[in-house]
């Protein structure tokens, strides 16, 4: 165990009964606190109530009686409300969270009476937006102006750049901090917060049963992102992406280096625009991404050097943080998807034709003209293949055509182009990726003139694309081989060191 950070399982049902099974659940599940939310109770009797669920509690508890006004459920008088939190410091509860706005009136109530067990929170949430440093900063001295043993923020992201500013006030507290950037795009805030000292974080019992915003599962947090194993010197690495949820990076790398006992994370990085997360994320830990569609040529346009090959196709698929800081770019698309290509058509014509590559001379046709259309256009030129680029902006196919000495169509024109037989066909749009998996880029009746289909999609693994490719004759060949490979390299530029080929193809075969 790398830090100290907590995992807090937040209980929310309308009985004790049920709220006691929960509780046991977040023990089973590995949580090391729950947070006990008693607005949601339907006929709460306070000391009746909170009695059995303090003494009751297999974990440490925290109470919390989150009114309306705070985005709780409580609709009731405040004294009321007031009275039962007391109660709970009486009782001995680990932890009871004050509301700022309350915190004030409720420390006058309690003078002196606070078993020193009983440690109170004093919380403050924002569902708008993510103050600058200096506003957060000073909310923070507002709530350490109330006597707070705990402090806790809680604000929303608008952009993955907001959690950096939760993290410079995390870092520098003096105290205990709950330092939170809620939202799909805060859930680094979530995760990282045993990176930069929170004193705990939130993981839902079940997915989808959450108490705020982007919330991940406790199972999540302890066995995808290795929350025990994140500490102060973890390096940071990511997918940056727009989507992302459907990334099955953060599964590969975290097992991966885990296995290996590296010290490093793996988050999927929904990002808006590539140059601010790498202007925000700038300090010397945050180190390795893969960069996926549409991000790959706003990647290529950031980095300080660029490996040739990359600068050759004008996109790139990983960037790795050089110890001098400078970010160096790298294609390793094309390896994998040709190399399966290769072993696909190898297989399809029973013995090899030789030393030379079986794409050679083919008529091969990319789909796509954005940073992975480009990767397979340039490593279909590489073997000698006659690329052709179809991509539903004519101009963008003419541009990557002109590059890889190949011919461009516009796709509404592909669907009845025919000049030859036994065509290859590649898939790089982004068309039948989940969730969207009813829909293809190509109708099937054109599909019988292609002697083998490559789809880039691995969410599903067989795409509607592919399927009705099998179903037309041709060699079909999955986006999980372009996938995996290049995810062995990629493994091996983050952690210097070979890759766990067999876990890593586990790992996708358990998870596609
Ligand atoms: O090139 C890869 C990238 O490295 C990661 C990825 C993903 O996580 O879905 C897909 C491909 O673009």
């Amino acid at each position: 165990r790398r830090s100290s950070t907590q995992v807090c399982a937040p209980v929310m049902a309308e009985t004790v009964d049920q709220m006691l099974l929960l509780m046991r659940k977040a023990k089973e599940l590995g949580a090391d606190l729950v947070e006990i939310r008693v607005d949601f109770l339907k006929n709460f009797s306070p000391r009746q109530d909170l009695e059995i669920l303090i003494k009751q509690s297999p974990l440490p508890t925290l109470i919390t009686y989150r009114p309306i006004w705070e985005g709780g459920q409580y609709d009731g008088d405040e004294s009321q409300r007031q009275n039962a939190l007391r109660l709970a410091v009486e009782l001995g509860a680990d932890y009871v969270d004050v509301e700022l706005k309350v915190a004030h009136d409720f420390y006058n109530a309690i003078q002196g009476k606070k078993p020193e067990k009983v440690k109170i929170i004093v919380s403050s949430h924002n569902y708008q937006n993510t103050p600058s440093v200096e506003e957060i900063g000073n909310l923070v001295a507002k709530i350490l102006s109330t006597g707070a043993d705990i402090v806790k923020v809680a604000t929303t992201a608008l952009d993955i750049v907001d959690s950096a500013r939760v993290f410079q006030v995390l870092v520098h507290s003096q105290v205990p901090m709950i330092g939170i950037a809620m939202g799909e795009k805060g859930l680094m805030s979530r995760i990282l917060s045993a990176k930069f000292g929170g004193f705990l974080t939130f993981g839902s019992i079940e997915a989808g049963v959450i108490s705020a915003p982007g919330q991940p599962t406790v199972t999540d947090l302890l066995d995808l992102y290795n929350f025990r194993q994140i500490g102060p010197d973890t390096k940071v690495h990511g997918v940056i992406g727009n989507p992302i949820g459907h990334s099955k990076s953060p599964h590969l790398y975290n097992g991966a280096f885990k296995s290996v006992n590296f010290n490093g994370i793996y988050l999927p990085l929904l990002v808006d625009n590539v140059a601010n997360f790498l202007n925000t994320y700038s300090s010397p830990d945050f180190v390795g991404y893969s960069y996926t569609i549409p991000h790959k040529e706003a990647g290529f346009n950031c980095c300080d050097e660029i490996d040739p090959i990359a600068k050759e196709i004008g996109a790139i698929s990983c960037m790795i943080r050089r110890p001098d800081g400078k970010l160096k770019g790298y294609n390793v698309d094309y390896l994998g998807a040709i190399a399966a290509i290769e072993e696909g058509l190898r297989a399809s014509n029973g013995a090899s034709n030789g030393s030379g590559s079986p794409l050679s001379g083919k008529l091969f046709v990319v789909m796509g003209a954005g940073g992975a259309g480009k990767a397979l256009a340039f490593g279909g030129k590489e073997k000698g293949a006659r690329v052709v680029v179809a991509n539903r902006s004519y101009d963008k196919a003419k541009q990557l055509a002109s590059k890889v000495g190949g011919e461009a169509i516009s796709l509404a024109e592909l669907e009845n182009f025919h000049p030859e037989e036994g065509m290859i066909l590649a898939n790089t749009t982004s068309v039948g990726m989940k969730p969207k998996i009813e829909n293809t880029p190509l109708p099937k009746h054109a599909l019988k003139h292609y002697s083998l289909v490559f789809d880039a999609i691995y969410t599903p693994k067989l795409t509607r694309l592919l399927r009705e490719a099998e179903e037309s004759g041709a060699t079909i060949v999955y986006g999980t081989e372009m996938f995996i490979n290049q995810a062995f390299v990629q493994f091996e530029k983050f952690t210097g060191l070979p890759a766990p080929k067999q876990l890593i193809r586990d790992t996708l075969a358990r998870n596609t």
